[in-house]
Order: C-alpha cells, then structure tokens, then sequence
C-alpha cells in the first residue's frame, strides 16, 4: 500500500498569492543575484526571527559550509552524530576534523557534561545542533567557548521562529544557519539563513556565497554560488505572512500525540523545555521495546502498512557513515546510539487532521503487548 500520510507535507500558500507575488519579475527580468525580493524576505526576517544582521542562502547546508569557511578555521570541531548528514558533511567539506560528542538523553543535543574533555590544542569550534527544535544547553556552550576562545556556530536548520528566555534563537553563539527547506516550519521551497553578530563575518559570507566576488574586478576568495534566487525569496516572503498559523496548528497536532501518547510505557516523548518557544518542527518518539513491548521496527512496520510515512530521524549516526570509511567510533557516543536505534519521527505538519493523529496512534498502540 503507498504511504498515503508522509512525515511531512509543505505549507503553500495560495496559488494567486503566490502569483501576485512572482508578477513583478516579468517586468523586472530580475531573477537571482540579490534582487528585491531577496531584500525584502531579508528584511522581514530580521523582524521576525528578532536578530541582528542575517544573510539568505540557496539551502541550509551551504550556508553551514560557508560559515565556516568564512570563520577561516583549522582543525576540530565538536559536534553531534545525531543530526542529518549536512551537518558532519559542512565540517568535513571545509577540510576540518568533526570530533564527535555524545547527547543528552532527554534534549537529544550535545551533552555539554561531555564536551569540555573532547576539548585539544586543535580544537577551533563547536558545532551544536538544535535538534528537531530542542535548544541547546546555550550557557553551558557559552562558557565552555569563551574559556577555550573557541568559536560557536549553531545549526539550527530546525528552529525557525523559536526564542530562548524571549530572545531569538538566531542571536546566539558566532552564527546560527537554519533550513528553509520545503520539509521546514517555514519554507522558501529551497533556502537557508545564517544569523550573525560580527558584521566583518558578514561581509566575507556575502562574497562568498557569490564565488567570492568582492567587486566588479576583485576576487578575494574561492566561494561558491549559493544565492537565494527571486522564486524562493517570493516563496519565503508568502509563507512568513502564514507561518504564525502554521505553528498554531502544529501546536495542536503536537498537543493531540501527547494526549494519546504521554505517560504510555514504553515511550518516551519529546522534553518541553522551558524559557523556549517552540516551532513543533518534528515529533519524534522513542520506543524502549523492553517495556512498550514492540521494537521501533515493528512499529514503523505497522505504521506503513497502514500507509503511514514515519521516519528514522536521525538513523543512521552520522559517525558511522560509510563515507567515512570507518574513521570514527560509534561507541564513543552512546547515548546517540541508543536513542538512533529506538527513534521515530511522526508525521507532522500544520494540516494534519486530528482524525488521522488519532489514527496514528491508535496504530502504534495497537503495537503495545
Ligand atoms: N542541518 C540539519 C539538522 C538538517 O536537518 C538539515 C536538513 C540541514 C542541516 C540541511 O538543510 P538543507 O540544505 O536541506 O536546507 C529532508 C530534507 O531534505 C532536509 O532539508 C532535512 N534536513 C532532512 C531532515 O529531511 P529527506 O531526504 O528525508 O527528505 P524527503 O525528500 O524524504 O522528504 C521528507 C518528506 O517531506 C516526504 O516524505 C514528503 C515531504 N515533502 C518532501 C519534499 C521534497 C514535501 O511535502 N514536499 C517536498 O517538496 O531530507
């Protein structure tokens, strides 16, 4: 049977919104290369997202690849193998070394307990991730760069429009790159974002998502092309209008899975952290077979022969990838391990219907002894 519910489906917004919004370009003829569109979804998502200086990319990946190669670093970085491969693969591209820390058990973000003694005289950063939206344990990261002035750069592909202690998320650490992925809380159909404090970093992304071109005869560094063009930029600027409700009605979806799914045996839920305000990107479950009585497996088995599309985010760990070719050792990360192995993500997204949450979970109870 074809999965008739995906882990997620893409907001759009009107077709003639959408429409009116593109018009202009068949006067203009201008299509990429930080047109106005471009400026405008820059602009608003400064207000939005409550940060001080930003920058559009073509996805999320390339801007987590620039920034650091921007940072001009050289070395280590400590990151977590419980993400997607864009992360590892960013730090591994700019010819740097991903030391690999283990996770919390509850927030599933690098457990900041482990990290001080991953720390060496070539470590130059740390790479966290926001994983499915739970912040980091930011002053934990804070303290630890600035006693080893090492740098931070956050990936936070999955927390747009979140705030911690009411501040938005993009502003902390050197830079935060998010997704604006067609698979995101908020999409440019493909597209991505780095946040940043230091103007001068700035200045450097900018050329360098344009090949490196400082002037009309001035080449200063090997970038790449990775500018956000005038479709995606419209497409940002249409969803941003709706994305206040688009987390609206995640927060419902959200709010009904814990309603059927909460202190169930077995099963543990995704932590609400306080001071943080969520976007309810993802809903991942953990599945202790042991005391639910059916393995991850049989659940996601159960789930697609009932045309339900759950997902194994994030299975495989990026640490044991095989293009890496067995650099790195998965035991080295335990808790990754475990919880990569019992995970599931549930569909998830802003017009999902209660009916078909309710569907879901019945399923998966079913599963239970
Ligand atoms: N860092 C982290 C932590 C990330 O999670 C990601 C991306 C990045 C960095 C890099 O950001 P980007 O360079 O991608 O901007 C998806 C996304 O492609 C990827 O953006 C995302 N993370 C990752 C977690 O998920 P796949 O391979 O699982 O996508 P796919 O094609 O299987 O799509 C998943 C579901 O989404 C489909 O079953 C249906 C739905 N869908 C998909 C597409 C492509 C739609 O409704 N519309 C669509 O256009 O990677």
């Amino acid at each position: 049977m074809a999965n008739s519910i995906l882990v997620t489906r893409s907001s759009m917004p009107e077709f003639d919104e959408y429409m009116d919004e593109i018009k202009p370009m068949w006067q203009s003829h201008w299509l990429t290369n930080m047109g106005p569109e471009h400026k405008t979804l820059q602009q608003q998502l400064i207000e939005y997202m409550g940060v001080e200086n930003i920058d559009l990319f073509t996805n999320g990946h390339m801007s987590l690849e620039l920034t650091l190669q921007a940072m001009n670093l050289q070395g280590e970085v400590i990151t977590t193998p419980f993400t997607f491969a864009s992360t590892t693969h960013a730090i591994v591209r700019n010819g740097l070394t991903p030391v690999f820390c283990d996770i919390d058990p509850v927030t599933m973000t690098l457990d900041t307990e482990k990290l001080e003694r991953l720390i060496t005289d070539r470590t130059c950063a740390i790479m966290p991730v926001h994983v499915y939206g739970n912040v980091c344990d930011i002053e934990e990261i804070e303290r630890i760069a600035h006693k080893y002035e090492l740098k931070v750069i956050y990936d936070a592909a999955h927390t747009f429009g979140e705030t911690y202690k009411g501040k938005g998320i993009g502003s902390f650490g050197d830079a935060s790159c998010f997704s604006f992925h067609a698979t995101k809380v908020f999409n440019s159909i493909e597209g991505g974002a780095v946040c940043f404090k230091d103007k001068h970093l700035g200045e450097i992304l900018y050329d360098l998502k344009n090949f490196g071109i400082h002037g009309p005869e001035e080449v200063d560094a090997v970038g790449a092309n990775a500018k956000m063009n005038e479709f995606c930029a419209a497409m940002g600027i249409c969803n941003l209008r709706h994305v206040d409700d688009e987390i609206a009605k995640r927060k419902k979806v959200a709010e009904r899975y814990r309603m059927h799914l909460d202190g169930i045996e077995g099963i543990q839920l995704n932590v609400i952290q306080k001071d943080v305000k969520s976007n309810y990107a993802y809903f991942p479950v953990i599945f202790e077979e042991k005391l639910f009585g059916a393995s991850r497996a049989e659940v996601f088995d159960k789930l697609a022969e009932n045309g339900i599309g759950a997902r194994k985010y994030f299975y495989p760990l990026t640490n044991t990838f095989a293009a890496f070719h067995g650099k790195y050792d998965v035991l080295e990360t335990p808790v990754a391990l475990h919880i990569s192995k019992r995970v599931l993500t549930l569909p998830m997204y802003a017009d999902l219907s209660m009916e078909d949450v309710d569907r879901i979970c019945e399923i998966i109870l079913s599963c239970k002894y």
